[in-house]
């Protein structure tokens, strides 16, 4: 039976995704899906993104991916690109080959799998995947936080009562892998599976693998994040 092989952040870790391949030894017909961040941050997001790409692994959309993407959308128009990028997504910009930036255009913003959903940031209980307005798709690659009405709390702006979203997911939509924060350890609850372990931070980078979508059942696995 095939697998689903789900990898966290990646983050332009390059080498250390390279090492878990040859540790997890996809089989041809496993599923490998990212949960998004493949680039910005880390040093290869260039080579990572070209390794997806002629390995045949998917991505959905992270935040970072996104930000690129309505960039160059910007740059097609006549005036003042609205967005400003850092130097580490200049470089990207430049290096990026009109494959991918298909690639990168065709990041899907969740993916689902029989039960299992993997989306980036997170999801509310009153989001229906099926019908998504342009603001619910911005929050699903964003989200980290609900306050105690379950309302989105944009970034910076968490207090001591803002709820950790996975905290509070009923599970409606089917069980969630996702990423975007990170955790030192996967961080697992009922209906959902933070991937995220901050390999680009040194810590490590992670995978669950599915044996059967239906049942859920998975194990994790993880390589530590190259000494720097
Ligand atoms: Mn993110």
């Amino acid at each position: 039976m095939s697998k689903l092989i789900v990898y966290g952040d990646i983050h332009g870790c390059y080498d250390e995704l390279v090492r878990f391949r040859q540790k997890i030894k996809p089989q041809k017909n496993d599923i490998e899906i990212c949960v998004g961040d493949v680039i910005t941050r880390g040093k290869d997001s260039i080579k990572a993104l070209r390794y997806l790409q002629s390995n045949g692994i998917k991505s959905v959309i992270g935040n970072h991916e996104d930000k690129l993407i309505r960039y160059l959308k910007h740059q097609k128009k006549d005036k003042n690109n609205p967005i400003t990028l850092d130097e580490d997504e200049k470089d990207i910009i430049i290096n990026l080959n009109s494959d991918d930036i298909d690639f990168l255009q065709n990041m899907p913003l969740f993916l689902r799998f029989g039960k299992i959903i993997v989306l980036h940031g997170g999801l509310q209980n009153h989001q229906n995947l099926d019908k998504l307005s342009k603001k619910d798709r911005a929050k699903i690659l964003r989200l980290r936080f609900v306050d105690e009405n379950q309302n989105f709390v944009s970034f910076g702006r968490e207090n001591e009562e803002s709820i950790f979203w996975a905290d509070v997911y009923d599970g409606n939509q089917g069980f969630i892998v996702y990423g975007h924060q990170y955790f030192k350890e996967v961080k697992q609850t009922k209906n959902t599976l933070g991937i995220d372990t901050g390999c680009v931070y040194g810590n490590k980078l992670s995978a669950v693998i599915f044996t059967n979508t239906q049942t859920k059942e998975f194990s994790i696995q993880s390589v530590k994040a190259n000494v720097a």
